[in-house]
């Protein structure tokens, strides 16, 4: 059994559709940690971080969110939610690994914190996502060119991981629901993985 360090109201919740595509839900031993505990020694011992998700497998500790999705999906490769490492289609997994990982939830956080275009566009050299602008044009080249998912015609764990967080930020109002992101998200949402993922309902009414 692997064992994962969570809270029902974290971003750990974005690897549950990973399990069901990876047909793992069973094999994972799931640890609620409440947030008053994540910083006292106990938790601390496995996550300096003091955060979740935390995967532990084998004593092998994985934290952040974006290395677990890679880790797993690469464990299980046989489920084909990974390209191999001599893939070319390696880099643009890794590519949109990283870019949601990175650039988009900084974006998302700086914008739950009501920071300014104005704020943004001083620091934009030493963001992660440079400016809105270019994130939206970003997000949007990479929508349209999804042939239907992100790596072509076969879903892969970026899919669900893009596709979390943008439901995610676009329920909260943190992004605008571009025409271009329609397609992509509405074969996501259409995933049996994806039906306890509510911020789809807040989508769609
Ligand atoms: N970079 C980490 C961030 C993890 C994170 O910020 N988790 C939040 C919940 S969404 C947390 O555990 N917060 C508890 C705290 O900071 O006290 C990841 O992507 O996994």
């Amino acid at each position: 059994m692997m064992k994962l360090y969570n809270n029902v109201q974290s971003r750990g919740m974005t690897l549950f559709p990973l399990f069901k595509e990876l047909g793992i839900e069973e094999q994972i031993d799931q640890i609620q940690i409440a947030y008053e505990d994540m910083h006292k020694a106990d938790y601390l011992k496995i996550n300096p971080m003091g955060k979740v998700p935390c995967l532990v497998d084998q004593g092998i500790v994985i934290s952040e969110t974006a290395a677990i999705f890679t880790y797993l999906a690469d464990k299980y490769i046989e489920k084909g939610l990974a390209p191999a490492l001599d893939d070319p289609k390696r880099g643009a997994y890794l590519k949109w690994m990283f870019f949601c990982h990175g650039p988009l939830t900084e974006y998302m956080d700086l914008r739950s914190l009501e920071v300014s275009n104005e704020q943004i566009e001083q620091k934009k050299r030493g963001l992660a996502f440079g400016d809105q602008e270019t994130l939206f044009a970003f997000l949007k080249q990479g929508m349209q060119q999804a042939n239907p998912y992100l790596l072509g015609e076969k879903i892969s764990a970026v899919d669900l991981y893009v596709g979390y967080w943008l439901v995610f930020a676009i329920a909260f109002k943190i992004l605008p629901y571009l025409d271009e992101f329609k397609p992509f998200l509405e074969l996501i949402e259409q995933r049996d993985s994806m039906k306890d993922v509510v911020w789809f309902q807040k989508l769609n009414g």
